[in-house]
C-alpha cells in the first residue's frame, strides 16, 4: 500500500470527473530559483482552473505520495533545500524511507498513472546528453514514455541536450513525438529549430484521439507533445547556443554529473541570460499548462 494524499480540489475533481492535468515538482525545487519558482507553480496552477481543468502537482514528501498539493505545502516544497530529485529509480525508496522528493518527468508520470491522470504538463523533458557516446547520461524520461501511458506536454527540448540524439531514441522507445501547430521540433526557448518534427497535429481533440488509438490498441507508453513557446516570448537560437556552449564548459570544468547536470546547467543559464532565460520558461510552461487542459477535457469528452 502506497500512502497517498489527494488534495482537496483533487479528490472532488476525481469524485466528480472532472478533468485532471499533472504538474511535476522538480521545475519547482530544482529547475527555479524561489521565490519565482512558487510564483510560478501558482500562476500554473491557476491557468490550468481557468481553463476548466484540476491542476495536481505531485511531489514525495515524509514518505507520503502527493497527488495535488495545498498551497501552504507548496510554498514548504518551494522553500525547501536538499530535496531530492526523483526518477523510476529512487520513487520507491524515497516513499519507503520516508524521506522528501521532488518529481521529475518520469517519476510525475508514474504517480499520474497511479492516480488515473493521463495528461501532465510540464516545461522542458530530460533527454540524451552532449557527448552521451562517453557519458551515458540519458534521461529515464524517454523511457518512461516508452512504458507508461500518460500525454507529457512540454516546450521539446532543450538544447542543453543533444535534441537530435533525443529524437532517435524516442523514435527506438517507440514514443509518438507530436509537435503542435508546425513542422519543426521546437527548441525550447526558440520555437524553430533545424530539426523536422517526426509527426504533427493541429487540434487538442486529435491529440486525445490519438491517445486513446494508442491505449485501444494494447500498446503501452504515452505520447511527447511538442508546444512551440509563444512568439513574443521566444528567445532567439543566436543567442541561447553561446551562453549554452559556455554553461556546457563551466559543468565540464566544475566536474558535474550525473543528476545534477539539469540543475546546474538551468541555473547557469539563468545567471548568464541575467533572468531572461527563466522569463521565456515560465511563458512556455504556462502556455504548456493550457494546451494539456484542453487535451484533458477532450479526453474526458471522448474517452
Ligand atoms: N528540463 C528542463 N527543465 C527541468 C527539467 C528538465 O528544461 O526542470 C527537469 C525535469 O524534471 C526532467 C528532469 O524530468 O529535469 C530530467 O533530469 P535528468 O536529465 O537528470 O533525467
Ligand atoms: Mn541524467
Amino acid at each position: 500500500m502506497i500512502p497517498t494524499v489527494y488534495s482537496a480540489e483533487v479528490t472532488a475533481a476525481r469524485e466528480s470527473g472532472k478533468a485532471i492535468v499533472a504538474l511535476e515538482s522538480t521545475i519547482i525545487t530544482h529547475g527555479m530559483p524561489y521565490p519565482q519558482n512558487v510564483e510560478v507553480a501558482r500562476q500554473v496552477e491557476g491557468d490550468i482552473r481557468e481553463a476548466g481543468a484540476v491542476p495536481a502537482t505531485i511531489a514525495v514528501m515524509d514518505g507520503t505520495l502527493y497527488i495535488g498539493l495545498e498551497d501552504d505545502q507548496l510554498t514548504a516544497l518551494a522553500q525547501s533545500k536538499n530535496v531530492a530529485k526523483l526518477s523510476r529509480a529512487d520513487m520507491a525508496v524515497c516513499i519507503a524511507t520516508g524521506g522528501t522528493g521532488a518529481t521529475t518527468v518520469a517519476a510525475t508520470m508514474i504517480a499520474a498513472q497511479m492516480a488515473g491522470i493521463h495528461v501532465f504538463a510540464t516545461g522542458g523533458i530530460g533527454g540524451v546528453h552532449k557527448g552521451a557516446e562517453d557519458s551515458f547520461d540519458i534521461s529515464a524520461d524517454l523511457m518512461e514514455l516508452s512504458q507508461t501511458a500518460v500525454t507529457v506536454v512540454a516546450a521539446g527540448a532543450k538544447a542543453i541536450l543533444d535534441v537530435a540524439k533525443t529524437l532517435e531514441v524516442l523514435e527506438t522507445q517507440g514514443v509518438p513525438v507530436i509537435t503542435y501547430g508546425q513542422d519543426a521540433f521546437p527548441a525550447f526557448w526558440s520555437r524553430g529549430s533545424t530539426l523536422k518534427s517526426p509527426l504533427r497535429m493541429d487540434d487538442p481533440a486529435q491529440i486525445a484521439r490519438a491517445h486513446l488509438t494508442r491505449a485501444a490498441m494494447g500498446l503501452p507508453g504515452g505520447q511527447l507533445i511538442a508546444n512551440p513557446i509563444p512568439e513574443e516570448d521566444e528567445i532567439s537560437s543566436e543567442v541561447m547556443l553561446p551562453v549554452i556552449a559556455t554553461a556546457l564548459g563551466d559543468a565540464d570544468k566544475a566536474g558535474i554529473l550525473g543528476k545534477s547536470v539539469t540543475p546546474y546547467l538551468l541555473q547557469r543559464i539563468f545567471e548568464l541570460t541575467e533572468g531572461r532565460s527563466l522569463t521565456a520558461n515560465i511563458a512556455l510552461v504556462r502556455n504548456n499548462a493550457r494546451l494539456a487542459s484542453k487535451i484533458a477535457l477532450e479526453l474526458q469528452a471522448q474517452g
